[in-house]
């Protein structure tokens, strides 16, 4: 038998994303349970093939490690492009996907490196609430320059892509559901829709149980 791909991932991580994208493609993935935040033997083994100590990592079935969700959904979506996680590059969403494909991952998602752990960053316990903060409302702008961006039924418009498996999973992320249904109802509805795709709800349950 063929070694499948194997993603390194945690419960409620982006991790759940990577699966997501290979749920649509309906090719197999091995999750290896991986939680940066417990202490354990898997730590140093996740350092090994990610000096950041994060998940996901995926490893391809040639042995290959990827680190960065968003180059992992890019692959996906390229090697799977029947699933239009991806619009090719002739397709005009193709800019704004990649826009937000790109904000959503080194803008927005790299924020929760440093306010999960503002004690890596600053001392002082009054800096770390400032930090914490700080980030907190900086985010919160994040999301609302995406709710008007975003269209419907998905931000894209018709068509699931990649950024949707994004929105779906990161509303259970802080600022979390409430503060999404309250404030960015668009991205709340698409978040509903990712989450009641019968391919994605077995994933939300477990990550979200
Ligand atoms: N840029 C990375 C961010 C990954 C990330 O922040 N992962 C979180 C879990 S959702 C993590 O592993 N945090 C532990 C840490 O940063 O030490 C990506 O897009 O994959």
């Amino acid at each position: 038998m063929a070694t499948p791909y194997q993603l390194w991932s945690a419960k409620g991580s982006g991790g759940g994303i990577i699966e997501a994208a290979f749920a649509v493609a309906g090719a197999p993935v091995q999750v290896i349970d991986a939680p940066p935040w417990e202490e354990g033997p898997h730590l140093e083994q996740l350092r090994q093939i990610n000096p950041l100590g994060q998940v996901p990592v995926l490893v391809l079935p040639d042995g290959t490690v990827m680190t960065e969700s968003g180059a992992m959904v890019l692959l996906v979506g390229e090697r799977h492009p029947e699933t239009g996680l991806v619009p090719a590059a002739d397709d005009p969403r193709r800019p704004a996907f990649l826009r937000w494909l790109f904000f959503l991952t080194a803008s927005f998602y790299a924020t929760f490196r440093y306010d999960d752990y503002p004690e890596r960053w600053v001392a002082d316990a009054t800096a770390q609430d400032e930090l914490r903060n700080r980030i907190a409302e900086a985010r919160k702008d994040m999301l609302r320059q995406l709710e008007a961006a975003a269209a419907a039924p998905c931000f894209l418009g018709d068509g699931m892509t990649a950024l949707d498996l994004y929105i779906g999973m990161m509303n259970r992320w802080k600022p979390r559901t409430d503060w999404y249904a309250e404030n960015c109802p668009k991205l709340t509805a698409i978040a509903r829709r990712i989450e009641a795709d019968p391919r994605l709800t077995p994933i939300f349950e477990r990550h979200f149980s």
